[in-house]
């Protein structure tokens, strides 16, 4: 349902690559405040989803605060017949048991959104948000440690330049 543009992704490596920063999405991703998210159709364990992002050149969507949670969440929930599962973040704690941090950045979470009894621990390594399974208006949106080779959906992040001029161009 959702496409992107390769020519599109190949001219943004281009000018990341000159060190140029963008202010608009590429074709089929969603616009937010400062990134651009694009919500898989496909399922994937977390490592091929984190591999699938980097390929498009972002990463697992790192989750900064309560309102980019909220966006996320509004945004799953406007396509939300095309999704059968949940949604992979780029937080796991494969490197440190207990110890969970966001695979790009290996900072540890400043804002997390657990359900309640979450992280479950155990064999459970990798961090998906509740948007279909055990997902009711109570648990919709809230974090969970799963088996990192469980097949989700993914969220795909690139940052949008902060300090970009006051119009957007999408597309
Ligand atoms: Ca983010
Ligand atoms: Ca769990």
């Amino acid at each position: 349902m959702i496409m992107y543009s390769q020519r599109w992704i190949h001219s943004y490596i281009l000018l990341t690559n000159l060190g140029l920063y963008l202010s608009c999405c590429p074709d089929g991703w969603v616009k937010g405040s400062y990134s651009c998210y694009y919500p898989s159709n496909e399922l994937a364990t977390w490592m091929v989803a984190s591999a699938k992002c980097s390929h498009m050149t972002s990463h697992l969507v790192v989750v900064d605060n309560a309102d980019e949670n909220l966006f996320l969440v509004g945004m799953i929930k406007e396509y939300f017949r095309a999704y059968v599962r949940n949604f992979w973040l780029d937080g796991n704690d494969l490197e440190r048991k207990g110890h969970y941090v966001w695979s790009s950045t290996r900072q540890p979470m400043s804002y997390r959104n657990w359900n309640s009894l979450e992280p479950s621990g155990g064999s459970e390594d990798c961090v998906e948000m509740l948007t279909h399974e055990f997902a009711d208006i109570h648990t919709r949106g809230k974090w969970n440690d799963r088996s990192c080779s469980h097949a989700n959906h993914y969220i795909c992040e690139i940052s949008l330049s902060r300090g970009s001029p006051p119009f957007d161009v999408i597309g």
